[in-house]
Parts: C-alpha cells; sequence; structure tokens
C-alpha cells in the first residue's frame, strides 16, 4: 500500500478515527422506523423488502466475498478503471478547482477501493459512510492504520433517505465517491432525488462526484453476476430473513425460500427476488402474512444504464458532467460531475 497522505507533524491528528453512529434504528426494541417499514413491505401485495436489510455484519462479509466471484464482474471491472485512469481523475478534481477533497465515501463497507484512491486524490478529510456500524468501524481503523495521519471520520447512518452530515464532517470541497454501481439500486426517480440532494447546499453540499455504475449488457452475463454457481448471492439474499427476523421479530424459515435473480429488460434492471418454497405463514409480533407457493418478495433491483442516460440523469440533478470513463469491453463506467 502506499505511504500516508501526510507526514505527521503537519498539524493533523494521529488519532484513531472519530466514529460518528447517526441511527440507533437498526438495534432491536429501538426501531420504530425499521420495523414499520419492514412491517409495511411484507404486507403489501406485492411483498418487499429494502435491498439496505442485506447489510448486517455478516451480510456486508457476504457482499464482501460477492465481489471475489467470477462472475461478478463489476467489483474488478470499475478497480480496473480506477487504476488506469486515477491520474486523470484527481486531474479533473483539481481542475474542478478542489484542492483539500473531503472525500466522503458513501455505503464505503470495507473502504478497499477509497484506501487504492487516496494516494492519488490525497484529500484532507475521509469520511466513509455505512448503515452496517460494526464493519464500517473495524474498516475505517484499518484506514486510519494505512494513512495515520490522515483526518478520518466514520459515520454510521442510513444514507437512503437524505444527506445531511454531523458537523465534524468539513462542508466545504466535498467531493462525494459512490463507487460500485450502489446508484443503481435507486429506481431512476430516486436516483435523481438523491443526486439532488447531494448538490443541494443544505444537505450534501457537493463541488463534485466520483460515481461509479454499471452498464447495460447480454442478458446471460448479467444474471449470472447475480446468480453465482458457489450460490454466494444466494445465500446473501437469505440472509436478509434472518436480519428481518432479528429487527421485525419474524419467523422466516430460510429453508423455506429461493432465490431468484432476473434481468427485467423493460425496466433495465436485474431484480432479486426470494420466492416462498411451500404454502406458509410468516409471523411477527404485529401481524402475519400467508404466502402461496410461488409466491416472492422482491429483495433488490439493480439498475444498468448507458453512458448518455447518466450522463442525462446527472445533468438533470445540476451536475455538470466533465468526464467519464470506461472498460475495453463498455461494460461498466466511472463518471466525474462536478457543480459549478
Ligand atoms: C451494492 N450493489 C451495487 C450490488 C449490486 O450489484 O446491485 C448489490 C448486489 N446484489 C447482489 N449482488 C450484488
Amino acid at each position: 500500500m502506499n505511504a500516508p497522505l501526510h507526514p505527521l507533524g503537519l498539524g493533523l491528528s494521529a488519532a484513531s478515527p472519530q466514529f460518528i453512529n447517526c441511527h440507533g434504528e437498526f438495534l432491536p426494541g429501538q426501531a420504530p422506523s425499521a420495523t414499520q417499514e419492514l412491517a409495511a413491505g411484507l404486507a403489501a401485495a406485492a411483498a418487499s423488502v429494502s435491498p439496505k436489510y442485506f447489510y448486517n455484519t455478516l451480510g456486508s462479509q457476504l457482499f464482501e466475498a460477492i465481489t471475489r466471484l467470477d462472475e461478478y464482474y463489476p467489483t474488478r471491472t470499475e478497480a480496473g478503471i480506477f487504476d488506469e485512469a486515477h491520474s486523470e481523475m484527481a486531474g479533473a478534481m483539481t481542475g474542478a478547482g478542489i484542492t483539500r477533497a473531503c472525500l466522503i465515501d458513501l455505503g464505503a463497507g470495507n473502504c478497499a477501493k477509497a484506501a487504492r484512491l487516496i494516494p492519488h486524490l490525497q484529500p484532507r478529510q475521509y469520511v466513509p459512510v455505512d448503515i452496517s456500524v460494526d464493519f464500517l468501524r473495524d474498516a475505517a481503523g484499518q484506514v486510519q492504520g494505512l494513512f495515520p495521519a490522515l483526518d478520518i471520520v466514520g459515520v454510521g447512518m442510513d444514507f437512503s433517505s437524505g444527506l445531511v452530515l454531523p458537523p465534524e464532517v468539513q462542508a466545504h470541497d466535498r467531493v462525494f465517491f459512490y463507487p460500485g454501481s450502489s446508484l443503481g439500486n435507486f429506481s431512476p426517480a430516486q436516483a435523481l432525488t438523491f443526486l439532488q440532494h447531494m448538490s443541494d447546499p443544505a444537505q450534501g453540499k457537493a463541488r463534485g462526484l466520483l460515481l461509479g455504475i454499471d452498464l447495460v449488457k447480454d442478458t446471460s452475463t448479467l444474471e449470472a453476476a447475480y446468480d453465482d454457481a458457489l450460490g454466494v448471492t444466494a445465500a446473501f439474499n437469505l440472509n436478509l430473513l434472518r436480519h428481518v427476523n432479528r429487527l421485525l421479530g419474524t419467523d422466516f424459515d430460510v429453508r423455506q425460500w429461493r432465490h431468484v435473480a432476473l434481468f427485467n429488460e423493460v425496466e433495465s434492471r436485474i431484480e432479486m427476488h426470494l420466492q416462498a418454497q411451500a404454502d406458509l405463514t410468516v409471523r411477527w409480533p404485529q401481524g402475519e402474512r400467508r404466502f402461496q407457493k410461488g409466491e416472492r418478495i422482491h429483495t433488490e433491483s439493480s439498475y444498468k444504464y448507458t453512458v448518455a442516460g447518466m450522463s442525462a440523469l446527472l445533468q438533470q440533478a445540476g451536475f455538470t458532467q466533465t468526464r467519464c470513463w470506461t472498460d475495453p469491453k463498455g461494460w461498466f463506467a466511472v463518471f466525474w460531475a462536478s457543480v459549478d
């Protein structure tokens, strides 16, 4: 790994990262909004659970395993783009007048992507944000070990509903880092709102955005990426039921459900579902839901974009697209977009 950003002695803190936990709602018994959301999703005619509930500690570990699968091309393809173009990306940032960046890593997970970019982008502050608090706390500590003098503020929060960050996060020169095609887990309308929140002076206050997004390609490549031969993605999907059992008190039996992944060409999205293997009833303290054999719970959509489509969305959201990089196969894209 590369040398620390700032030599010690420049007045920057060498302490462990600060950590701010902005959500208690994922603790059992203290989770009014999570329980209401989960119960409403399960009771709906077309049952659904938000993909944010994949990410308990085991879920984050399973996702990390997914990123190493042969079939799951997005992570390594995006890494190849960053390796090729990091100097140009750093140049785009300084070209936009951003010299003391606060790099806000949304859905940071194990922070590995940012750790590879930090030596090139040279941020003044690094802010990993993730819903999976314990996993993030460990990861932020590891990044601090790699870059002892870097100012790191870890933030545990569910940023899907807003981007008001704690006051410890530097307000100027904010650059959002949103890799891994996580924006694709929002619908296009939600993605637009989320991008608008980033650039909103009352919320994200972004000056720039480095965004990784998966592109439309042949159906068999897409479906294999979400239904791998080892069954890791199936375990990731099924683990959501264990997490919901813990949060809502449901009595899901994981063995009665099956992982389903398909590409919906009309919507341009991969859909993941959990399909009941028998007629069954799921019960929780304030309710119950009967499922017939074959009935599904929609757990995730992963939208696939074209370069033109994402460019238009960024512009609609108030960003000025300055650059886009893709891999030789045109499977994945990284955008730099700035706010004037
Ligand atoms: C986090 N997100 C971008 C992943 C994706 O590809 O939509 C989540 C995932 N679901 C199954 N495999 C990976």
